[in-house]
């Protein structure tokens, strides 16, 4: 269990029970029906998820299920015009609701302060306060909260808000005139001269690639309860970062992070939309702070399509040209995503665009689009996802102008270092993915011609496309605890959201102290816990795997040491360079079968147990190196630090099945090829990779934001109008592991797995359709209207 000197009795209860909970995680308590022991598993095993069970069996306790003494209900009310501001508000029909404690609007006195935003160095993901200002900035803006003793009383006076707007013009549609755009000139890349190679190359491309607006839709929605203990707080909030998510509310509060605890040790998926809390957050602190109980606040899912953002709407003008052979002469590219009215939300388009090919000339600049919408956010590849779609369709319709198969026209082009940073690659292994894809799915036997395969009524077409995702990394902090019954906890504030931290964090330390994961706890998702950065840009594994390895090797040595130098050893008086430890015992190494078990030797020196604490910082680093690592991004190194380049690469490859008649399209088969570079736990890795290609297939196919032209509205905002892939639309998917370690990325040699798998599955979805159909569809969804009309 935590120990923590200065809990109250309520926050030690929880911190217990999360314990528990989090232990029972990789720890089952024995029972009849438990599994036998697991064998020390270390590094590479393909163990199953430690906290599956828990989450499937309904024991995993997610943010709002904490059961708190006092806990009151709050609702939201949201906008319904797009612009202006409000006149009036009534809160008095709300307020007669019996059980409503408080209802606020702005002017009610709700005090929140501004929070620093990410893009100046903080760890918020917009500078939007809800309830401090009269201003309607989009429809569906937070604009009202109800609090009552039961949330069913909330829900109906949040109905009985009153609200007169003045509405002023909107702007919604990003490709209407009028919409403005501001270049972003951070993100061009540019040499050579691209536009007059490309107007002199003999064969050119060009086309207009559009993706909608996309929302992330975790299961568990955005819920949180806000408890206040005297000036402390604390927040249970899913979240993957938890420190950011602390110093955001530290600020929104006005208090010191000290007084903030954040607590979230299990997140029903995130994909991003949980990198930082959303304003509906400050609305609970607020409130529970004004009111003197707890606050529990749980967004409807109509309320989280508007409540935070979703990936923006993108729109990229794309130009290959190449000479006769198919080399590539030049790229220009233009490109822009929608961002808030009042709010800066990059998606950069030209992530994949400058490092995929070899070209003597490339052009590249991104922009922003602002309009009346809630400020977009980060989605499962930011950037990457909507890049990659453009090159790789465009790449498809390269190879098809020159006549060329697309997979010999991307080896053709293959980047032997990247053009962009003129840095070598860390590793490449994009020939070994093209190899290894194309051999499982019998790509050698594609006939070129689109319509040229089919079966009875159904068009049949194999596309493929290439992907990658950048290696990011920051520094965290990390615990190891051996206790004396021989069992070992591992500590860190990270956080889990289906990834499998829990379960690769214990092989980590089973691999190092070789002690069973069945007997290794690991606590997360707290910041009491040992601080470690964002679950986020896919870097979370290899950082907090390398911290552990660092902090078991630690405990390592204290325990070798203190076996031969303590007086209470049962092998005090042996040279600490003499022992080894093995099969959880510290042996002498010319006489192993005297070893004893690392629990025993722990009970027998009487010191209570042994903590070792590790961290991956540079050498030097400063108290202010790690307070700023806990509240921003950008202490996060670039895949370019360090003279080289570090990216994960990947090639899809896919089959679908068109009905001639009516244009509805099936996925029948994906294969998947990647290079993580060392990859932990293998079938973990293809449950990421093939998540991606799930999320990336319903991408191609379904997923589709609608907001109405003339009110601004989500027209589809719950999970029956706005279509993700459910199992019967996801056929059989393989996964291909390439990589090999690549100890110039990361210390221990993995790359990135959480992201890579949606990038480039849009693109080959639809380069399948185009073989099929010989119908090049540029704007996502590829839905069957497109292809009949
Ligand atoms: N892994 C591995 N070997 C490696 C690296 C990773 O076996 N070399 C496996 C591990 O099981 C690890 C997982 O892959 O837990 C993801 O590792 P990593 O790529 O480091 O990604 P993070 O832990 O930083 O997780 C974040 C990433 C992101 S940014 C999004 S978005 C995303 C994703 O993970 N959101 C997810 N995958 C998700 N999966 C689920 N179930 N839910 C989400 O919300
Ligand atoms: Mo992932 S979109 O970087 O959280």
């Amino acid at each position: 269990m935590i120990r923590h000197p200065d809990a109250g009795p309520q926050r030690r209860a929880v911190l217990a029970s999360i314990a528990a909970g989090a232990v029972a995680a990789v720890l089952p308590a024995r029972g009849a029906d438990q599994p036998t022991r697991v064998a020390a598993a270390g590094l590479g095993a393909s163990l199953p998820r430690a906290d599956g069970p828990l989450k499937v069996s309904g024991r995993a306790p997610y943010a709002v299920e904490h059961r708190i003494e006092g806990l009151v209900h709050a609702v939201v009310a949201q906008s319904t015009v797009p612009a202006g501001r409000i006149a009036t508000v009534d809160l008095e029909a709300a307020r007669a609701v019996p059980g409503v404690v408080a209802a606020y609007a702005h002017g009610s006195g709700l005090r929140i302060a501004p929070a620093e935003v990410f893009s100046k160095g903080g760890a918020a993901t917009e500078n939007f306060l809800p309830l401090q200002d009269d201003r309607v900035r989009w429809n569906g803006q937070h604009v009202a909260l109800v609090v009552a003793e039961i949330f069913e009383q909330a829900t109906e006076a949040a109905a009985l808000v009153r609200i007169e707007y003045e509405e002023s013009p909107a702007v919604i549609d990003p490709e209407a005139t009028g919409a403005g755009r501001t270049p972003l000139d951070q993100l061009s890349v540019a040499w050579g001269d691209a536009q007059a190679a490309l107007d002199a190359a003999p064969v050119r491309v060009e086309g207009a690639y559009t993706t909608p607006r996309e929302y992330n839709l975790p299961i568990e929605p955005h819920a949180c309860i806000a408890a206040w203990e005297g000036d402390s707080l604390t927040v249970w909030e899913p979240s993957q970062w938890v420190a950011g998510a602390r110093s955001i509310i530290a600020d929104w509060m006005g208090i010191g992070v000290d007084k903030v605890r954040v607590v979230s040790p299990f997140v029903g998926g995130a994909f991003g939309c949980k990198v930082s809390p959303h304003p509906h957050v400050a609305l609970a602190c607020a409130a529970a702070r004004e009111i003197g109980r707890p606050v529990k606040l749980a967004l409807t899912r109509p309320q989280t399509f508007t409540g935070y953002g979703g990936r923006p709407r993108t729109h990229q003008r794309l130009s290959l040209g190449a000479d006769g052979d198919g080399r590539l002469v030049s790229i220009v590219h233009e490109g822009w995503n929608e961002t808030a009215i009042d709010d800066v939300h990059v998606e950069p388009c030209n992530a994949v665009t400058p490092i995929m090919y070899a070209v003597p000339n490339l052009a590249s600049r991104h922009s922003l689009a602002p309009v009346n919408t809630v400020n977009p956010g980060w989605f499962r590849a930011p950037g990457e996802n909507p890049s990659a779609f453009a090159i790789e369709t465009a790449m498809d319709e390269l190879a098809h102008a020159l006549g060329m198969d697309p997979l010999e026209l991307r080896l053709r082009n293959y980047a032997e270092f990247d053009q962009q940073a003129k840095l070598p690659w860390t590793t490449r292994r994009l020939r070994e993915a093209y190899a290894a894809g194309a051999e499982a799915f019998g790509w050698s036997q594609r006939s070129h011609e689109p319509r040229s395969m089919r079966e009875g009524r159904e068009l049949i077409g194999w596309g493929m496309a290439s992907g990658t995702y950048p290696v990011r990394r920051s520094a965290g902090d990390a615990e190891v605890v051996v206790k004396d019954d021989g069992s070992v906890e591992v500590r860190s504030a990270g956080i889990d959201m289906g990834t499998g931290t829990y379960t690769i964090l214990a092989q980590a330390a089973a691999e190092v102290l070789t002690i069973p994961v069945d007997r290794i706890g690991v606590l997360l998702g707290d910041t009491d816990l040992p601080l470690a950065p964002l679950a986020g840009g896919s870097q979370l594994a290899n950082l907090l795997v390398g911290a552990v390895v660092k902090a078991a090797r630690a405990a390592r040595e204290r325990l070798l040491d203190l076996a031969a130098n303590h007086p209470r050893s049962p092998l005090s008086g042996a040279r600490a360079n003499d022992l080894l430890l093995s099969e959880g015992h510290v042996r002498p190494a010319r006489n192993a079968s005297k070893g004893i078990h690392v629990g025993d030797l722990v009970r027998a020196l009487g010191e209570g147990p042994l903590v070792a604490r590790a961290d991956t910082f540079k050498p030097g680093a400063t108290e202010d190196d790690r307070r700023m690592t806990n509240q921003t991004f950008q202490r996060m190194i670039a895949p370019t630090d360090g003279g080289v380049s570090a990216h994960a690469w990947s090639a899809q490859f896919v089959e679908v099945r068109v009905d001639e008649d009516f244009g509805t399209v099936r996925v029948r088969r994906m294969v998947g090829a990647f290079d993580s570079g060392r990859v932990y736990n293998p079938r973990l890795a293809r449950s990421q990779w093939m998540g991606g290609m799930v999320m990336g297939l319903g991408q191609a196919l379904l997923e589709e934001g609608q907001v109405d032209p003339r009110t601004g509205r989500v027209m589809n905002a719950n999970l029956a109008d706005y279509l993700v892939a459910v199992n019967a639309d996801v056929p059989k998917i393989t996964t291909l592991s390439v990589g090999v370690p690549d100890f110039a990325a990361t210390a221990l040699g993995g790359k990135a797995v959480g992201e890579l798998g949606i990038v480039g599955v849009a693109a080959a979805i639809g380069n399948a359709v185009f073989h099929a159909t010989g119908r090049r569809v540029r704007d996502l969804p590829i839905t069957l209207d497109k292809l009949i009309s």
